[in-house]
């Protein structure tokens, strides 16, 4: 893997959580404190900027620096380099942008994306993030609940599944050039899984929007699976029936299943998944032991009750 370069950083970048929400009170001044205030606790960074609220899904671990979430990313539509998506994601153009929704819901459409978020409030997320090459961070992601947006479109009870695309603009996303996997990026979440609370569309981390190269303008997080679930710069959404076509399952479906929870316990067939290297100063200076489901399994282990998760990898 190769090194990310520190760019310029700035005083959030370098600066602990705690330092950070203090300085964000005192910059956003009076209206933050006040808002500070009405929830009885300490500003959010996100009151002072895009308005979100703090939520008890949150982890009070220590975010990753911006400067690391924002230089060293999985993105593939810009190339398989780390640092590449922060290299040539300045050149898609996010705004207009539309996602197209259909298949088994009561008012499918392409909507604006403007339209399609207006009256939602924003929250932040702090999720631990874990990629399944087994390197993982903390982000302090800004977003909704996927049911939030789901329930807006009345999903019809024959529905059993949700598939999601990224964009495909090879013009703009200069690693669509190459087959290196079969465009558009997909996805996909059985119902139960998309309607859970801690699973989200982001909009932007740090109490800013979302950089490009992490999947602006909008992306999925799904904390307890590995991080090539969150499928970034979504166009469409399906309803469906039917197990949906994801990526990484149809390019190595040995290595890649559809469920792809973290789980400790059952290795990549080419390396172990039961530690991670936590990315921070120095780039990986911990390794630490990887949880079942992320951390997050007294939330989600019911969805899979009953289910042989070594079979549904
Ligand atoms: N469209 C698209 N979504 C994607 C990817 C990708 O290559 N293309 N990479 C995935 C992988 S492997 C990971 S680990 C995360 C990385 O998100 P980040 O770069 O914001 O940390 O995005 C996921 N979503
Ligand atoms: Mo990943």
């Amino acid at each position: 893997m190769r090194r990310a370069r520190a760019t310029d950083p700035k005083w959030s970048d370098v600066t602990p959580k705690e330092v950070f929400l203090n300085r964000r009170q005192l910059i956003a001044g009076a209206s933050a404190v006040a808002g500070a205030a009405a929830f009885g606790s300490i500003a959010s960074p996100a009151m002072a900027g895009l308005g979100a609220k703090p939520s008890r899904y949150s982890t009070n671990e220590t975010p990753n620096a911006k400067s690391d979430i924002t230089s060293y990313c999985n993105f593939y539509e810009f190339g398989t380099g780390k640092d590449d998506p922060a290299k040539y994601a300045a050149a898609l153009t996010i705004d207009p942008w539309s996602i197209q929704i259909g298949g088994m819901v009561d008012k499918p459409g392409t909507y604006d994306l403007d339209d399609l978020t207006k009256g939602v409030s924003l929250e932040e997320r702090i999720y631990r993030f874990r990629c399944v090459e087994a390197w993982s961070m903390v982000v302090p992601w800004v977003g909704f609940e996927l049911k939030t947006l789901l329930d807006r479109v009345g999903v019809q009870p024959s529905a059993k599944y949700v598939a999601f695309e990224t964009l495909e603009r090879p013009s703009e996303m200069r690693g669509q050039r190459s087959p290196v996997l079969d465009w558009p990026y997909r996805e996909g979440l059985r119902l139960d899984e998309a309607m859970h609370p801690l699973t989200i569309m982001a909009t932007g981390l740090y109490d800013e929007p979302m950089p490009k190269q992490n999947g602006a303008p909008i992306r999925l997080v799904v904390p307890w699976k590995y991080g090539f679930k969150s499928i970034k710069s979504i166009v469409k959404i399906t309803l469906t029936d039917r197990e949906p076509q994801t990526s990484w399952n149809m390019a190595n479906g040995r290595e890649y299943g559809f469920y792809s929870n973290v789980n400790p316990e059952v290795d990549h067939p080419r390396w172990s998944q039961a530690t991670e290297r936590v990315l921070g100063a120095g780039l990986f200076a911990k390794r630490v032991p990887t949880r079942m489901f992320n951390g997050y399994g007294d939330e989600v282990a019911g969805l899979y009750e009953g289910m042989d998760l070594r079979k549904n990898y």
